[in-house]
């Protein structure tokens, strides 16, 4: 663009709507992708101004930024709330200040819907559903099926949901047991720890389902060492749809990966140009996503964006 194209695109005012963003860390694949979406929205946009916060994976910082953009008089907030609890206080106070906060990717504890604009982002629930029926499809109501969970951060929505909307779908069938459930926080090192630490106890596992496919990668390194095949002897579930598992999957060492959508950032530019236009938003602006495995992931691999 050159500065008379710029200018041209500029708001009446010629004042900058001024975004901060409060971002949990650096833990996956699907986080770097969703930072990289919102950065290339707001910083190519000379409407915009942004200002991003990445928390290191912890509350506090998180907290401590939104109080920050408080005191700055942003013109929106995002925020992607590690874990579900505890939002009340900063919430509110920025709501006292009149600025707009939207959820991204991750919920808050229910009951605090009037201390945000709009949740933009997945039903984690409706993915670990769609995990389970596709363990189900392939496992069917006979044989014995023990399966490790991978769970996601203590305390995160897309934790909390992806294990309730699994466990709930397999209770009534009683072939399938979760032999093993445990935090790997959604990175790569911990999924790889944890299966590793089960696997010296137990090798008669059929299935891993992890919270993400950072996890579910992790595992299938650990799964390998041990001198078993990931993919064949123990079938793989992941969610996320990062490259890094289609990779996997083409190479059949993982079986499927449940899309959750990261390219949050121009839902999210759409919404702050709504709600200061005095639109009435929705509560929740749902992603659109899908299930991929087999075939249909390897023809997909050549066009993921992230
Ligand atoms: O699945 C995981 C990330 O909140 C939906 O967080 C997000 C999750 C995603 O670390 O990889």
């Amino acid at each position: 663009n050159t500065a008379n194209e710029q200018e041209a695109n500029a708001p009446a005012e010629g004042k900058k709507l001024v975004v901060g963003f409060a971002q949990i860390g650096q833990e996956s694949g699907w986080r770097d992708a969703e930072t990289a979406s919102i950065k290339e929205t707001f910083e190519s946009d000379p409407n915009f101004e942004l200002k991003f916060s990445d928390a290191q994976q912890k509350q506090e910082n998180q907290i401590k930024a939104i109080r920050t953009f408080i005191a700055q008089k942003v013109d929106a907030i995002g925020l992607a709330p590690v874990v579900e609890s505890g939002w009340e206080t900063v919430l509110k106070e920025a709501k006292d200040a009149g600025i707009p906060v939207f959820l991204l990717d991750r919920g808050i504890t229910k009951g605090n819907e009037d201390l945000y604009t709009s949740f933009i982002g997945s039903d984690f629930i409706l993915e670990g559903q769609n995990a389970a029926k596709w363990m189900t499809d392939e496992f069917g109501t006979d044989k014995p099926v023990n399966i490790v969970q991978l769970e996601g951060t203590v305390g995160a929505s897309a934790a909390n949901d992806r294990k309730k909307g699994f466990e709930d779908a397999i209770k009534d069938l009683p072939n399938y047991k979760i032999v093993y459930s445990q935090t790997g926080d959604f990175t790569r090192a911990k999924g790889k720890e944890v299966m590793e630490a089960y696997l010296k106890q137990n090798k008669d596992i059929q299935v891993v389902y992890a919270h993400n496919d950072d996890m579910a990668l992790g595992a299938i390194q650990a799964i390998e060492e041990a001198g078993l095949k990931p993919g064949t002897d123990i079938k793989i579930i992941g969610v996320d749809g990062v490259k890094a598992a289609f990779e996997a999957i083409a190479a059949g060492k993982m079986n499927v990966t449940v899309e959750c959508n990261p390219l949050l950032g121009p839902q999210l530019k759409q919404a702050i140009l709504d709600v200061k236009a005095g639109k009435e938003l929705e509560k929740w602006i749902k992603s659109a996503e899908d299930v991929y495995f087999g075939q249909k992931a390897i023809d997909a691999l050549p066009n993921r964006k992230y």
